[in-house]
């Protein structure tokens, strides 16, 4: 009789797996599906080239741990001015060894630039000569991917000022509608929906609901976002008799069920514990799981991608999503984005969830950030899957390169897709 499923391909030797995973890896193009990128048509917000690069709020922050310039003496600086000053310090007086750091050295160097020069005037040149219509497709086959997920603020003014003359999708770039200012800023933003015609008061009670689901669902028609999202403080807890509560689960998750949205909660960011540092001054903190376990319960019919900002949330979540299939960890978010974090986060990962979560999203907020966070991503992640492969043939079971492939796909872009209800 023939198998029902015949693999037609040899298996991989042991002493081949870490060689053919790289392989699969490298030939396969990711979806990445968290970042601040924009799309060309919200170009004026698009940030990219070495001032940015350099500018980086995770690099502000090293600099401070190396320079004596105080916070307030850094932002009188023009943009040049302080990416020369985070060059001289960083690059030039230290050796770029953090993960930030080497970050920019990745990127210059994909890009074929010198990345020991003394002075940024020839890479300020290279940057400014880029057309982006080439360059964005380049950048792109570079990092591997096909898709980056915009982050879409439906509440800040120059986002939407954008999108109310009439922005075109693009498919290189789906949104996300973030809505941070609505669950987390209420009472700074209601005003806002207010004057622009919806009727809700300071304390989201009366019409306050229904007229955030009716602000929702324009945003949605709009952006056409690919899931909603909002990022939560590490002491958020849910059920709570409160604000956000209320607008969570009267609002926000009817409309997702509405639209057929998943919706993603990253968790564990303690915003500005050091306001002086402006965007460098966010911290974190370890988040009680049980909040999520409740979310997960509650809304059986909604879908949930999941991300902990802080490493001792890693595990919990694994076990947590074991329980409720309604929840998708995806990434690793921001500082545990490090090298020997994202292996421990992936290995546990694999080992709990087999391949039934999304191992990473890029974050970048600069377009060529793209190449050294993706790079980054396939040379920490590959040695860990392959390590699983390499025991699960000790005990007993062939992997093909076809195995492999399928595990890739699901991964870095079916798991999504699915998720999602989309499939290009
Ligand atoms: O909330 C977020 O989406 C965070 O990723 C950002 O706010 C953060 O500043 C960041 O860039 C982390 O990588
Ligand atoms: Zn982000």
């Amino acid at each position: 009789m023939m198998p029902l499923h015949m693999n037609t391909q040899p298996a991989i030797a042991m002493d081949r797996m870490d060689a053919a995973v790289e392989e699969v890896l490298a030939s396969t193009a990711f979806i990445d599906i968290h970042t601040h990128l924009f799309s060309p048509a919200l170009g004026s917000l698009g940030l990219w080239g070495i001032d940015e690069l350099l500018t980086y709020h995770y690099l502000e922050a090293e600099l401070f741990r190396f320079s004596s310039i105080t916070p307030d003496q850094y932002w009188n600086l023009s943009k040049i001015q302080r990416a020369d000053l985070i060059w001289k310090t960083l690059f030039v007086e230290n050796t770029p060894i953090s993960e930030a750091a080497r970050g920019v050295i990745a990127v210059l160097n994909a890009l074929n630039l010198d990345t020991s020069v003394t002075s940024l005037e020839s890479l300020r040149a290279f940057f400014c000569s880029q057309q982006m219509a080439d360059y964005i497709p380049r950048l792109f086959h570079l990092a591997g991917i096909s898709h980056a997920v915009m982050t879409n603020d439906p509440l800040d003014p120059e986002e939407t000022a954008l999108w109310n003359r009439g922005i075109e999708t693009d498919s290189m770039f789906p949104a996300a509608l973030r809505i941070d200012r609505i669950l987390n800023q209420w009472e700074s933003h209601h005003a806002i929906l207010a004057s622009q015609g919806y009727v809700v008061d300071a304390a989201a009670r009366g019409s306050s609901v229904k007229e955030v689901r009716r602000f929702l669902s324009v945003w949605i028609q709009r952006m056409k976002p690919l899931y909603m999202a909002v990022s939560w403080p590490d002491a958020f807890e849910f059920p709570k008799d409160d604000l956000r509560t209320r607008l969570f689960r009267e609002a926000v998750l009817p409309s997702c069920r509405e639209f057929d949205l998943p919706m993603a909660l990253m968790i564990g960011v303690r915003r500005q514990v050091n306001p002086a540092l402006r965007m460098a001054g966010d911290g974190m903190g370890r988040a009680d799981m049980r909040a999520v376990q409740n979310i997960a319960l509650e809304f059986p019919d909604n879908r949930f991608l999941i991300s902990m900002l802080s490493r001792e949330n890693q595990h919990e979540l694994c076990v947590v999503a074991r329980k409720f299939r309604n929840l998708l960890p995806f990434g690793c978010w921001w500082f545990v984005n490090t090298t020997s974090i994202v292996e421990e986060i992936t290995r546990e990962r694999l080992e709990l969830l087999g391949t039934s979560f999304i191992p990473q999203h890029s974050d970048a907020r600069i377009l060529e950030q793209l190449i050294y966070k993706w790079r980054n991503t396939r040379r920490t992640i590959g040695p860990v899957l392959a390590q699983q492969y390499k025991l699960l043939i000790a005990d007993g079971r062939q992997i093909t390169r076809e195995d492999v492939q399928r595990d890739v796909n699901r991964l870095f872009r079916t798991n999504f897709e699915n998720w999602i209800h989309r499939a290009d």
